[in-house]
């Protein structure tokens, strides 16, 4: 079973399409019309801790043979309307947040955006294909590593939070 997900998630780090691949537990309707509608699966919602913010699944890929440029992904919660505005991390050379987005011909562009917006309590999650932490000057990093990136919220407040260097779609709390 793992190495038939360690080829669908080679595929996807080619494709950036993940979605219809990693979760078996998936209730199989017939008339799941997800294909056009991106990545948003039932997530738990991180914990809030005493920050006032709740982050889960954090997450950076290996960057693909020698290149210095990957992607970080994270689970995201405030307990107040705040948005994210940047990052940084004095492991990575600089941090844009970027998102996904269909154009007319059916091709996924990525996109830089100024701020992701987080409503009171509600989950954003950073996944493939969707939003996603577009990190340049990266150098090489091995599974298992942990990087400590630092968020930057609208409100002011900076959050440290540790990325796990893994292939995407492997849960934190899976034993590997
Ligand atoms: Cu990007």
């Amino acid at each position: 079973m793992k190495q038939i997900h360690l080829a669908i998630l080679a595929t996807c780090l080619v494709l950036g399409a993940c979605d219809q691949a990693k979760d078996e537990t998936a209730p199989a309707h017939g008339e799941d019309h997800a294909a056009g509608h991106g990545a948003e699966h039932e997530r738990p919602l991180p914990e809030i801790d005493e920050s006032g913010y709740g982050i889960a699944s954090a997450m950076i890929r290996p960057p693909l043979g020698g290149r210095d440029v990957t992607a970080g992904y994270l689970d995201v919660v405030s307990s107040k309307d705040d948005a994210i505005v940047g990052a940084h991390s004095d492991n990575i050379g600089s941090i844009e947040l970027h998102t996904h987005e269909m154009d007319d011909d059916g091709v996924m562009l990525m996109r830089q955006v100024d701020d992701v917006p987080l409503a009171a309590g509600k989950l954003v999650s950073f996944q493939p294909k969707g939003l996603h932490l577009m990190m340049f000057g990266v150098s090489q990093l091995e599974t298992g590593d942990v990087i400590n990136v630092t968020l930057e919220f609208a409100s002011g407040a900076q959050k440290t939070v540790p990325f796990v260097v893994e292939t995407p779609s492997v849960t934190l709390n899976q034993e590997n």
